[in-house]
């Protein structure tokens, strides 16, 4: 027992890898920590409660809001909030950023946050996830936080993580030195270290993308999943397609395997928003060793110009990203 560790303990511990290890940052990753906890007591027990169903709203996605959504989306926004050391929030579940007030104007940081992805997931108890990404802001420190301080390229990330909502709740993150994943143990409610050093196998027999979408996929990408499908291949491959991008990009970061989500008939820009899921997860898979593209260029160098912008992701182990990319640059 003597080598368990704690999250609390894990982030105090590795404080002094942040360039300016003021303290500021930990207190961040323990308001997120502590906002796991609660969503999670929520999450699992979901299916008992009458937390269920839509709360009448819809997000800017045009999607439904469930109840579970909005919880979610307030606990991260004031666990974020009471420890000051954020000056606002973005967040798939608000149209426009979340500016804190006032005692808030000193907060060095800004999070951007899908609070719970997956959601139309959760009535039929499959795993959901959420997502958050880390910036130093721009804007001047004292004042509000301003649109400029969200729209930063990925590179510029200071850490960005997951929580994975499923048969064990884990959270994953990163600050830049690796990538490490915690367990949650329900019995106490404590994130224990389970998963350190994440690496993402450099390749892999897992792709995942939703084929209802192959007619309408490039000539490159059909070329690729046509090969993927091609029982010639060596060590074939195998489709897992879970419908929750955590739930799959986890699943490929621990066994190897590529994500796709490209530009499709209904989605041109692909479905998946820049800031909040693409940016994160690719900062975590390049930590341990993958890679992240929207079929062009390396997704953390996309200049963004819109809070909700999307972008085509192909993401996961390095060499089978390169090999998508082989097909679709052509
Ligand atoms: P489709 C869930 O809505 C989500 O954002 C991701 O979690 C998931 O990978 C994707 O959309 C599923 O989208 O169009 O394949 O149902």
């Amino acid at each position: 027992m003597n080598d368990i560790k704690t999250l609390g303990e894990f982030i105090i511990e590795r404080q002094k890898e942040f360039n300016d290890a003021d303290g500021n940052l930990s207190k961040l990753l323990s308001s997120i920590k502590l906002a796991t906890k609660i969503v999670n007591r929520e999450v699992s027990k979901a299916g008992l409660v009458d937390i269920l169903g839509t709360a009448g709203e819809e997000n800017i996605q045009g999607e439904e809001q469930q109840k579970l959504d909005v919880f979610a989306n307030s606990r991260f926004i004031e666990a974020l909030r009471t420890r000051k050391v954020v000056c606002g929030v973005a967040s798939e579940e608000n149209d426009d950023f979340i500016a804190f007030d006032k005692d808030c104007y000193d907060g060095k940081y800004v999070v951007l946050m899908d609070p719970l992805d997956g959601s139309s997931n959760i009535d039929v108890n499959v795993s959901i996830g959420t997502i958050f990404s880390v910036y130093k802001r721009v804007s001047p420190i004292g004042g509000p936080v301003q649109l400029e301080d969200f729209l930063q390229p990925g590179i510029n990330q200071v850490a960005a993580g997951y929580v994975l909502y499923g048969s064990s709740t884990m959270l994953v993150y990163t600050t830049g030195c690796g990538v490490n994943g915690f367990t949650i143990d329900p019995s106490l409610g404590t994130l224990y270290l389970s998963h350190p050093n994440m690496t993402a196998p450099k390749e892999g027999k897992i792709y995942s993308v939703n084929e209802a979408n192959y007619n309408s996929f490039t000539p490159g990408l059909k070329e690729y999943i046509n090969y993927c499908r091609d029982s010639e291949v060596k060590k074939p491959y195998t489709a897992r397609y879970i419908g929750s991008l955590i739930a799959d990009f986890h699943r490929n970061l621990v066994k190897g395997g590529v994500y796709m989500y490209p530009q499709t008939a209904s989605a041109p820009n692909g479905k998946l928003r820049l800031l909040y899921e693409s940016n994160p997860l690719a900062f975590i898979i390049e930590q341990a060793g993958g890679k992240a593209s929207d079929g062009k260029q390396r997704i953390m160098e996309i200049e963004p110009t819109e809070l909700h912008q999307r972008s085509p992701l192909i993401i996961g182990s390095a060499n089978m990203v390169d090999k998508v990319l082989s097909y679709t640059k052509n």
